[in-house]
Parts: structure tokens; sequence; C-alpha cells
């Protein structure tokens, strides 16, 4: 698979994989995963949101996982998977040295109330756990919960999620999100909540650098346990087991006022991860994360200069992972 890198090069390095971006709109072809249909036109609108074909999940229908963040055995057998690898893109300036530095596995599906997202991270050092809660010389008010202007959510271990459910509908490269249906950008954090607080799992909305409308909308998903999860740490094995599940129902609107429900045609949406670690302060030499490492990247610029999001594609389907062909 070809690696389209965006942050961290320079400007000629970033109109290269801008380029590489672009021929995949000509082309009007990507690889489609078996047993989901995805029209030609489906492809192209994907590709004009700033959308990689080549990254791509299936978010097949399954059985409904017993949600307290344990993944038993065969709980995501019927799941499309992911797992961290070298196309993943890192966005600090350290690579990820070592499997026992970072690793993870995922899985994704939905039983068609709610879409399931499914983590098992393995890390060597959980922050402000095996840790003290170091904070961050460029903001000492890193752990304010509750303020958009004074904390940062993503500062820990954390994994940050993102959907673009209109991308269909609307076709254009997105800055920002509204943070509710139409697409999200929200913050999942080993070690502080929105409704815990500090040393609670759980989600938040996302921070200061991000719009006041995603915010709102992001602590009412909270509150209304539009979106909600589940965590058990691991300790000697040095990893932690993460259960998400996002209501389809108020989560995911693929066109105004519409959202997607089981038993539509397959849907193509704008989809993003990033898996966050912190370890010791030496571990952040710009004070910020140990990794952030992006499945289809955290930023691109486009022709007028501004910074958009890519996206990945994930495929919302009624089928079932074990009725496609190869499934
Ligand atoms: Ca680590
Ligand atoms: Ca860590």
């Amino acid at each position: 698979m070809t690696t389209t890198r965006f942050d961290g090069m320079g400007g000629s390095g970033r109109r290269a994989a801008l380029a590489g971006l672009l021929l995949l709109t000509v082309r009007c072809e990507g690889p489609v995963p078996q047993g989901s249909s995805e029209s030609s036109e489906q492809v192209v609108a994907a590709e004009r949101a700033m959308a990689n074909n080549e990254r791509r999940l299936t978010c097949w229908k399954g059985s409904t996982p017993v949600f307290d963040g344990e993944i038993g055995p065969e709980e995501y057998s019927d799941a499309d998977a992911f797992e961290w690898n070298d196309d993943w893109i890192e966005a600090m300036q350290l690579e990820i040295e070592s499997r026992e530095d970072l690793d993870f596995n995922g899985w994704v599906k939905h039983d068609g109330e709610h879409l399931y997202l499914a983590f098992d991270v393995r890390d060597d050092v959980f922050y402000g756990i095996d840790t003290e809660r170091w904070v961050p010389s460029r903001n000492p008010d890193a752990h304010v919960v509750g303020e958009r202007q004074r904390g940062w959510p993503w500062f820990g271990d954390m994994i940050e999620i993102l959907t673009y459910s209109r991308m269909l509908d609307l076709q254009v490269p997105v800055s920002d999100v509204t943070g509710d249906g139409r697409g999200v950008q929200i913050i999942y954090n080993l070690t502080k909540s929105h409704e815990g607080g500090v040393g609670t799992p759980g989600m938040l909305p996302h921070g200061p650098n991000r719009t006041l409308e995603n915010w709102e909308n992001n602590q009412r998903w909270i509150l209304d346990d539009i979106i909600d999860t589940r965590t058990v740490i691991h300790p000697a094995q040095n990893r932690y087991t993460m259960e998400l599940r996002l209501r389809l129902d108020g989560g995911v609107e693929i066109a105004d006022g519409q959202h997607w429900k089981d038993g539509m045609e397959d849907t193509p949406i704008g989809f993003n991860l990033a898996i966050g670690d912190v370890d010791t302060p030496d571990k952040s030499p710009d004070g910020l994360l140990h990794h952030e490492t992006w499945w289809a990247g955290k930023t691109v610029e486009v022709d007028d200069g501004t910074r958009v999001k890519p996206w990945g594609v994930l495929v919302l389907t009624s089928k079932q992972h074990d009725a496609a062909d190869g499934g």
C-alpha cells in the first residue's frame, strides 16, 4: 500500500503527496471491500472530500458485544479489524520505537442500533498511572476538565475519533466538523473524562484548537450517551482494552436530518483515528505527546493554502461479514 505522509514534511513533499491524492480523483477507482457494494460515483464523491480510498474499513452488521471493556475471543470475530503498521502517519517528532512502546489492534462493526469500536492497546508506560501526572510546560492547565479554553483533553494516553457522515452528501473537504451526527472530532482519554473527571477513563469534548460548536455538540453527545465507552486496564500486560459505542440514530447523519440505519444501502462515510501515547517527560521533547499516530493523516494543505482533514473510508453496510465473499 502506498503511504501518503502529510504532516511534518516540507512544502514540496506536501505538494507531491497532494498530487498523489488528486491523481486518485482522476483514476476514479479504488479497491472495493468484498461483499459490500460501492458505486464509482461514491468513490469519486469520497475523493472530492479528500478521502483516501486506499484507507478503508467496512462496518458490517454483527452481534451485539457485551459492553464492558473486555474483548472476548469471539466477540469481534464478525467485525472488520485494523492494527498498527507502518502505513499509520506519525504527527509527533518521534517515531514509534518498538511494539512495546505502542502497538494496537482494533475492530469496528454495528448491531443495527450502535456502531461499535473496540481497541486493544499495548503501551509500556501508562501516563498518570505508571508516572506522575506531569504537565506540559506550555499548558499547566492541561488537565482542567469542562472548560474548552484551558484543558488539553488529548494530553495523555488517548484515542481521537473522527467521522464525516455527510461526506457523500456534501462532497467537499472540511477544515472542521460540527461535532454532531454530520461529523465529529472527539477524544477518549485513559485517565480523565468529562463525566468522571481526572482519574476516570472516558470521553472528553475536543479542546481549544477546535470550534466552540464542536465542543458544545461533543458535550451533548457525552451527556446524552450518544457516545459512551468502557475500559479495562490490564497492568500486568501493559495493555488496556476499550469498547466505544456510538448510537446510529443521532450519531450518523448521512443527509440533512437523515440518519443511517440498518436496511439502507451501503454508505461510505469519512472516518479517521489517532492513537496518542504519553510516557515520561523525556519522551516528549516538544512538550506534547510521545506519539500521535493517524490512520488517514492529521491535516493536508489544499491549493488555497488552507489545511483540511484527510479521511479514510468506513462503509456502513447491512450485510454480515460471514455472508461476504471471502469474509
Ligand atoms: Ca509508550
Ligand atoms: Ca503511554
